[in-house]
């Protein structure tokens, strides 16, 4: 252990040329990519050290999702698809940031500590974004694992939900898929497929106000590449129009992050009044619907509606079975008031607000037997127990039941294979909107119909340190400093349908507002006046 731990800081391409701190975020690491060479080839080294623990073969995706084509980052995949332990996250803080000087004693420190036997075999996974920067930093992370005997497999540019999937599907001996692109883009294809059959066997061809055709906005991210695939094989169902794919800067001006933080149309899109379009982010692990009114008006249908069709849509599917599952969807307090209202008492399903960040929504959806979880920014999936499925396919092979209710099962145990459960998947998540749309036979403007959204801002305030403010819950009711939340009360008391809450960025050194009232001046308004509390 000595003799590799020596070897790793003997690598002088790699070694730490700047001061400044980084830390294993939410999202994993992310900063100016310049920056990341040290980091990126520690993280070879401990995802090496992380699959002997784990005796299963671990994921390292090179990305920064939605940010600006300069920065870049990286995060681990987990055994089964799952984000890194938290306890890891500190290990992972500690290595990168420690001096080269110190390299050597953190890493035998963590075979220590974690009594790690280098002897075992170790095998590593790797993805990579559209970033110019990311095979250089992918070689470096790559450099690390081989360093530290793993056994590396590079898919390339892939989603990161792909990656995500790969490694899942290795580590559950292919029942989860095949870990290849083949294997995924066959299994979601697949289940799409068979969803539609098992449909129109019942109901016949007329799909009502449901029009098979989809303007897609990549972002010139990784999603752009992957679903030319995926439409390849679902040509015959799916029409795509694709725009942003390997023509311009990554995420520059389009995108979802930009669709749904400025509530317009992506640039270099061109579209009708009703055209059904979708944005990914540029790692497509996001994605928002959106569409043209006949006033020229941008409407937006972002991940509170997409967590509301598809709640809808299973419960009916288990009203059809009579089954009495767990059901609950998961929201930040980004979630527009009128989704949880919409969700809570017409579709009587209860809901669970929790802190930002994928992983604590997807903490909290493994409660339930069948748990929907969606950040209003678009990122989200389903999650099914495995007490879910056993019932369910014991219902459809039920020969003694009516066969509407093993139609439903069928239907369920389908959409299970076209979700990603390791991660919100904007591919996986735009089958399932387009197979739910399709079933109803729902135009856009259908959906949109739900509810009505309540008008909302969101601003971004800087102050010279954000970590000032500490929020206590999930709605974000702040803690310190001591009496501002009494003034944001007094302040929200003024308006109709008024609520209002900051909170600290965990990306961007900025506090963020989040402000809805009755109409779109009072939200503005409200926003405003918060900024003004906070500055
Ligand atoms: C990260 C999170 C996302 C969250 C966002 C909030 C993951 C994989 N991503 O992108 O869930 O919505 O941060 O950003 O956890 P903020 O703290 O800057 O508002
Ligand atoms: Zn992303």
């Amino acid at each position: 252990a000595w003799a590799l731990a020596a070897e790793a800081k003997g690598k002088t391409d790699y070694s730490r040329k700047h001061e400044k701190a980084i830390e294993y975020g939410t999202a994993g690491f992310r900063s100016k990519a310049v920056d990341l060479d040290h980091v990126l080839y520690r993280i070879g080294i401990l995802a090496a050290l992380r699959s002997r623990v784990k005796g299963a073969t671990i994921g390292v995706m090179i990305t920064a999702s939605h940010n600006p084509v300069a920065d870049n980052g990286v995060k681990i995949v987990d055994p089964s698809g799952e984000m890194l332990e938290i306890l890891w996250e500190t290990i992972a803080t500690n290595l990168a940031n420690v001096k080269d000087d110190e390299l050597s004693a953190t890493i035998i420190q963590i075979v220590d500590q974690e009594k790690i036997d280098l002897d075992k075999p170790a095998s590593v996974y790797f993805g990579r974004d559209t970033r110019p920067s990311s095979p250089h930093l992918s070689n470096a992370a790559v450099e690390g694992s081989t360093l530290f005997n793993a056994s590396v497999k590079d898919f390339g540019i892939v989603t990161t939900p792909m990656l995500h999937y790969f490694v899942a599907a290795y580590n559950s001996n292919n029942e989860y898929g095949i870990p290849t692109a083949e294997g995924y883009f066959s299994k979601l294809t697949s289940a799409f497929r068979a969803f539609r059959e098992e449909v129109i066997s019942e109901r016949g061809p007329d799909c009502g106000d449901y029009t098979p055709i989809i303007v897609a906005d990549m972002a010139n991210g990784v999603g752009g590449p992957a679903m030319e695939q995926m439409a390849k094989h679902l040509k015959d169902l799916l029409t795509f129009e694709f725009f942003n794919v390997g023509e311009g800067e990554l995420n520059h001006e389009s995108g979802a992050d930009y669709v749904k933080v400025r509530q317009t149309l992506p640039k270099r899109v061109r579209i009708k009044s009703k055209d059904r379009c979708v944005s990914f982010d540029g790692d497509a692990d996001r994605i928002v619907y959106y569409y043209q009114d006949q006033s020229v008006k941008f409407r937006l249908l972002d991940g509170d509606r997409i967590a509301s069709l598809v709640a809808g849509y299973i419960k009916n599917l288990l009203d059809i079975m009579g089954m009495e599952l767990n059901i609950g969807v998961v929201q930040t307090a980004y979630a527009n008031g009128a989704s949880t209202k919409y969700i809570k008492e017409v579709l009587q399903i209860p809901v669970a607000c929790v802190h930002t960040g994928v992983k604590h929504l997807h903490h909290k959806a493994q409660e339930f037997d069948i748990g929907i979880y969606f950040e209003a920014n678009g990122h989200g999936t389903v999650l099914f127990s495995k007490k879910a499925k056993v019932l369910i396919k014991a219902l459809r092979e039920d020969k003694r039941l009516a066969g509407g209710k093993r139609s439903a099962a069928r239907k369920m145990l389908t959409f299970i294979d076209m979700v990603n459960e390791t991660t919100g998947d904007a591919i996986a998540d735009l089958l399932i909107v387009e197979t739910i749309l399709h079933a109803r036979a729902w135009s856009v403007e259908t959906w949109e119909n739900c509810y009505t959204d309540l008008p909302n801002r969101q601003l971004k305030v800087t102050v010279k340190d954000r970590n000032i403010i500490k929020v206590i819950d999930p709605q974000c009711h702040i803690g310190e400093p001591e009496g501002l939340q009494e003034d944001f009360d007094r302040l929200i008391g003024l308006f109709a349908d008024g609520r209002a809450f900051v909170r600290p960025s965990g990306t961007e050194d900025v506090v963020r507002v989040y402000a809805e009232a009755n109409t779109q001046a009072n939200a503005d308004k409200l926003a405003v006046h918060i900024a003004k509390l906070v500055h």
